[in-house]
């Protein structure tokens, strides 16, 4: 068998997914998920880089669907994405995160829980939680694109430089999804039909502008094309819910 992905990534991220399984493990009521058979592990090579894709997928009561997924684009870039698809009975939040860089640096480092009801807040239980966070401070924040209207507040969008800022990531996105996993936990399903929804909708509206993302879709669409990645983003990365 081949050595896992993660082993041969930049060290931040290999953290980072061994962290998101270790707490959906230990907090969380796993099953699997049935991956479409040729998206599990996928290579591609059109034009110039192989790019290699590896996927993990859970399921719980609270959650349709937890994807964390490992990609590498030849020897230059490594990826880290996770989503978190509540189901929409449950009116929670979407985690997401992201980790994009080179092997010796990360460019592009996020973490949220996205509020997706229709006044885009998060519910009380969260804010407070999320408000008593303290805050670490980086020394280059970056701006989030037209289309992050979908992020919180408490989102985190950075470059980590040095050891230090790349722990403090990591330990912030720990205690993000520590958090989450608690209260969906305790979380009880919505009964009326109105409610469900109106969550469908949020988490669709989340998807809808998570599809925007170009620099996502350029690595896919040189590796595998446009009717691949176009696929690809809207049945595995960000499908909404029926
Ligand atoms: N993403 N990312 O997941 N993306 O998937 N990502 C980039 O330094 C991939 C998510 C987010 O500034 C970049 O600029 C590929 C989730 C934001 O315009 C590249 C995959 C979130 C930006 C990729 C992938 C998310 C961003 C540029 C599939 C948040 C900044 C790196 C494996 C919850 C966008 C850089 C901007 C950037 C690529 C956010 C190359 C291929 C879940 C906000």
């Amino acid at each position: 068998m081949q050595t896992p992905l993660r082993s041969r990534q930049n060290p931040l991220i290999h953290k980072l997914a061994n962290c998101i399984e270790e707490i959906w493990q230990k907090y969380l009521d796993l099953s699997p998920y049935l991956v479409p058979d040729d998206l599990g592990y996928v290579e591609g090579c059109l034009e110039g880089e192989r790019l290699i894709i590896e996927n993990h997928c859970y399921q719980t009561p609270q959650f349709r669907k937890l994807h964390l997924e490992l990609a590498q684009l030849g020897k230059s870039l490594d990826i880290l994405h996770c989503v978190m698809f509540p189901n929409p009975e449950y009116a929670l939040p979407i985690f997401g995160s992201d980790l994009v860089g080179g092997r010796d640096s990360i460019s592009a480092a996020i973490a949220d829980l996205s509020p997706i009801n229709v006044d885009r807040s998060l519910p009380k239980s969260y804010y407070t939680a999320l408000s008593a966070l303290s805050k670490p401070e980086f020394s280059q924040p970056r701006a989030l694109p037209q289309w992050g209207d979908i992020f919180s507040e408490f989102c985190l969008f950075v470059r980590p430089v040095g050891t230090q800022e790349e722990e403090a990531f990591l330990t912030q996105v720990r205690e993000f999804l520590t958090l989450h996993c608690q209260i969906a936990s305790t979380t009880n399903p919505l009964t009326s039909r109105l409610e469900v929804a109106k969550i469908l909708a949020g988490q669709r509206y989340y998807c809808t502008r998570q599809q925007q993302n170009d620099k996502t879709r350029r690595v896919l669409e040189k590796s595998f094309g446009s009717e691949w990645t176009e696929r690809y983003m809207t049945t595995m990365l960000f499908d909404c819910a029926a």
